[in-house]
């Protein structure tokens, strides 16, 4: 059998960090901001306060990070936002982006 030392640099490669993504919401004239809210709450697990915040950042500046995610998760929250918009008939969108 091999006894070959097994490095630090090793244990290093074995240990990926997965490639992370933000999540960004992006602000339209036409969703109202109790909707934003409701979806920041349900979708990205925020605050009332928080989601508030986030809220009216994105509707002041257009865009804004609502999290980090792995790319699965990203893309299953984006679509979640896309369907809870498009059943109450909302343009809201979010995208992603690699970190
Ligand atoms: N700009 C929207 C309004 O004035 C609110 C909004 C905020 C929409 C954030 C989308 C994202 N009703």
């Amino acid at each position: 059998m091999s006894d070959k030392v097994i490095s630090k640099e090793d244990i290093k490669n074995l240990i990926k960090k997965p490639n992370m993504y933000r999540v960004i919401l992006l602000n339209d004239d036409y969703t109202t901001m109790e909707f934003v809210i409701n979806v920041l709450m349900v979708v990205f697990h925020k605050s009332i306060t928080e989601a508030t915040l986030i809220m009216l950042d994105v509707h002041k500046k257009g865009k804004g990070i609502v999290g980090l995610y792995t790319y699965d998760i990203a893309l299953t929250k984006i679509n979640q936002v896309e369907s809870m918009a498009a059943e109450s008939g909302y343009p809201l969108k979010s995208i992603m982006e690699k970190e």
